[in-house]
């Protein structure tokens, strides 16, 4: 190999292992390598060289150009690993630090967030435990073993999201759950009674206005045991209105409804007092005594068992008890809204502490 080749190659391998960084790094290879970089220059010259040389000089220079390359990859790694750890030196952030002062401009909990722990905190404090499910649903979890038949209206498609296991499947439809009943099912399906849980989470409805939104959050609750009874259920269900709204007494209204999955059903009303607004009823829940159909369907004799449950909207009690007047501004992720309507981090609902102080 000429002295020319090798002195070039003392000199690039000098520049790669001195380059400093990836930007000097990157210089390098292309006055090296680049079109019209000092190795491509040296193979243009090929064509002037007698044709005895030729083979040897190509290779020569070829060989050069293989170590060169060899050298910027094993730098450029090592200069990679080392730029990733100023980097992440550089944006080290320390948690420990004390939450900055004021601005407003910090972060806000979500009223519905806020709703669904204070929901939470009640009913963990009367024993209940929380269970989560699916938000995708078999159509018989979501309808047939909770009561509602074929021909139910709640079936039908302007209610309900269907969808596809898979594109082109024939396999029955999955749903988007409309209510966290399948839970209950799920629970009463996979334990034994006594069961005392709340279920909270998103549902689904294909339904948009004014008061309505295609998602929205619920909870829903379910006691079973072998002497549950209609007082049990009057007796959670204004504990827990009592302690939601942070009043000493409120007045209960029980309206006769109809569910599929209960009977007897009951709609529950506040007198709106609790809200500073007397002389009105506010209906709160949904609520019943757990139909002999659902707890057979559930593997259970309901000569055995029986039970209440309930279902609440959070979006819809968060309104009431906050004042929130308008359903579509709680999901349209305006920064000002949850300025004005969300809560400090620092406020978790607790019992001992107040829920909302
Ligand atoms: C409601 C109202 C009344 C309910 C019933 C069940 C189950 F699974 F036990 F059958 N879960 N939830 C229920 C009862 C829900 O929401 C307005």
């Amino acid at each position: 190999m000429s002295t020319e080749l090798v002195a070039l190659e003392h000199t690039l391998v000098a520049e790669i292992t001195t380059a400093a960084d990836l930007k000097a790094l990157e210089e390098v290879r292309i006055s090296a390598l680049g079109k019209k970089g000092r190795v491509p220059e040296l193979m243009a010259q090929l064509g002037k060289l007698p044709p005895e040389e030729k083979k040897a000089f190509g290779q020569a220079v070829n060989g050069l150009r293989d170590r060169v390359t060899t050298s910027l990859e094993t730098r450029k790694t090592a200069l990679s690993a080392g730029a990733l750890l100023e980097k992440l030196k550089a944006e080290r952030v320390d948690v420990t630090l004390p939450v900055r002062a004021g601005g407003g401009h910090d972060g806000r909990i979500h009223p519905v967030s806020q709703v669904w722990d204070e929901v939470i905190e009640i009913f963990a404090d009367m024993g209940f435990s929380i269970a989560e499910g699916p938000d995708i649903e078999t159509d018989d979890l979501n309808f047939t073993k909770l009561n509602i038949p074929e021909e139910h209206p709640a079936r039908q498609e302007h209610d309900t999201f269907y969808m596809r296991s898979q594109p082109g499947s024939t396999d029955a439809p999955l749903v988007l759950r409309t209510h966290t009943s399948p839970v209950q099912i799920r629970t009463m399906l996979a334990q034994k009674p006594p069961i005392r849980i709340i279920a909270p989470g998103r549902v689904y409805r294909l339904d948009s206005d004014a008061t309505h939104t295609p998602m929205f959050h619920q909870i829903e609750g379910l006691v079973i045991d072998k002497a549950t009874h209609l007082g049990h259920l009057k007796w959670t269900l204004t504990e827990f209105a009592k302690a939601f709204f942070e009043v000493d007494d409120v007045k209960m209204r029980f309206r006769a409804s109809h569910f599929p999955f209960t009977e007897p059903s009951m709609e529950v009303d506040i007198g709106a007092e609790a809200i500073g607004k007397p002389g009105k009823w506010l209906e709160i829940l949904g609520s019943g005594m757990v139909h002999p159909n659902v707890i057979r369907n559930c593997g259970l004799d309901p000569d055995v068992y029986q039970g209440f449950a309930f279902g609440m909207g959070i979006d819809r009690i968060a309104m009431l008890k906050y004042g929130i007047p308008d359903l579509r501004a709680m999901f349209a992720g305006d920064l000002r809204w949850l300025w004005h309507y969300g809560f400090s981090a620092l406020d978790m609902p607790s019992l001992a502490g107040g829920l909302s102080s």
